[in-house]
């Protein structure tokens, strides 16, 4: 009887660790991230190459009719600027959610659009595709705003940018960066 009994305080205290556990996570998911996602080196050491100042400020909109005001982007090979988001709408981040996520060219734009629209964890970007990311801003809900800074490529051509917002692409949520 007795045993049974610390059992029933094991499996409470377990249980009560597993809310604490799940309470920290939703803490940390409201969290938003404005470094580089692009370049995690999972082997560099801590010492990260510097990031040049950006010459200048790159500002897209995105609104609640799935639609970016711009459509283009030209910058300069190796050029470093500041992208930022704003999410002018009023919806919810669950429901009508915007990125901007510029791909490598190479990049196969409806393979990852479909495997990104399954990583809703990871803010809607597959870990299957991270290298294949050149920048991408923070998941955004309406009147939200972020920021990244990113150095363009070296090699010209059109990089492809797209929110992966589950369907939104689709929707014509999309774009190329020039490099030129
Ligand atoms: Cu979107």
């Amino acid at each position: 009887m007795k045993n049974q009994k610390t059992h029933f305080g094991m499996i409470a205290l377990l249980l009560a660790c597993i809310s604490l556990f799940l309470t920290a996570c939703g803490d940390k998911a409201s969290t938003s991230s404005s470094g580089q996602s692009g370049s995690s080196n999972a082997d560099a050491p801590a010492k990260e190459a510097e990031t040049p100042e950006p010459s200048r400020e790159i500002v897209v909109e995105a609104n609640d009719q799935m639609k970016f005001d711009k459509t283009e982007i030209i910058i300069a090979p190796g050029e470093t600027v500041k992208l930022t988001l704003n999410n002018v709408g009023t919806m919810p981040k669950f429901s009508m959610g915007h990125n901007l996520v510029i791909l490598d060219k190479a990049a196969d734009v409806a393979a990852f659009a479909e495997a990104s629209a399954m990583s809703p964890a990871n803010e809607y970007i597959s870990p299957d595709f991270q290298d294949k990311v050149v920048a991408a801003t923070a998941l955004l809900g309406g009147g939200e705003t972020d920021s990244v800074v990113f150095t363009a490529p070296k090699t010209r051509g059109d990089y492809p940018f797209l929110c992966s917002f589950p369907g939104h692409v689709q929707a014509g949520m999309k774009g190329l960066l020039k490099v030129q």
